[in-house]
């Protein structure tokens, strides 16, 4: 499978939706930036849109692609997120996201959005959340090991992430993150509820009637999924 050519064309789907005047929320990860870049080109080509990133990484990859960016202090309102994911439920749009690290920033900003619009190729495609990935939780470094015990006791099996030079990983925020291995995960809101109960968790990647649409990678076709708008985009 050639999975840059499923990511493409979600991507170039995506940054069709947006159009002239809007306020952007900007993800990260690898399929964003190749929204970003189709961005670029339209603004290019004329189209008048401002930026909200969600990464340090994000912010750069758009200024050099020559999107003008912005703060959610000069813009509270968003009109349209797009953003990639490390799982999603095609039934409900449920997601995990943060394998890329910016999962706080995202949820800030996918919080802050009218629609949240999601890209990704199919093998991010499951039945039920946790199948194939772990759910990173952004915790406060100050006594990490206490929190992952916490989160043990959760059920989660938490493995702290380190960088390339084998370090503890920090965020954007400056926090560590646990991947935490759930397994299936047969209850994510109950799951959620938890997680945001345990001290030292800063946010965790469940991202749950959050989405308004995905869009879906396939070969050179992108398929779109839309979820009714009733209850969307209270961020948990
Ligand atoms: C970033 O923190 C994540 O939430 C990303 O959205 C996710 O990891 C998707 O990245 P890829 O598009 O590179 O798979």
């Amino acid at each position: 499978v050639d999975l840059n050519r499923m990511k493409r064309a979600a991507a170039e789907a995506a940054a069709a939706a947006v159009a002239d005047g809007m306020v952007v929320g900007l993800g990260t990860g690898s399929t964003a930036s190749l929204v970003i870049a189709a961005l670029g080109n339209r603004v290019r080509q004329g189209l008048q849109i401002v930026g909200i990133p969600t990464s340090a990484r994000t912010a750069e990859l758009a200024t050099q692609s020559g999107i003008p960016l912005s703060t959610l202090a000069r813009h509270s309102h968003i009109d349209l997120t797009i953003d990639g994911a490390d799982e999603v439920v095609r039934a409900t749009l449920d997601l995990i996201k943060g394998r890329g690290g910016a999962l706080l920033r995202e949820k800030i900003v996918a919080g802050a959005s009218s629609r949240f619009l999601i890209v990704v190729d199919k093998t991010k495609i499951v039945e039920i959340l946790g199948t194939h990935d772990p759910v990173p939780v952004e915790v406060i470094p100050f006594g990490w090991q206490a929190t992952a015990e916490r989160l043990r006791k959760a059920g989660a099996e938490p493995t702290l992430r380190l960088d390339a030079q084998g370090i503890p990983y920090l965020t954007d925020g400056g926090h560590h993150i646990l991947d935490c291995q759930f397994g299936p995960i047969a209850e994510p809101r109950n799951l959620a509820a938890e997680l945001d109960g345990i001290v030292g968790v800063v946010e965790h990647g469940l991202f749950l009637g959050m989405a308004t649409q995905v869009i879906v990678g396939e070969d050179d076709r992108a398929l779109t999924f839309d979820r009714e708008a009733a209850g969307r985009n209270q961020p948990q």
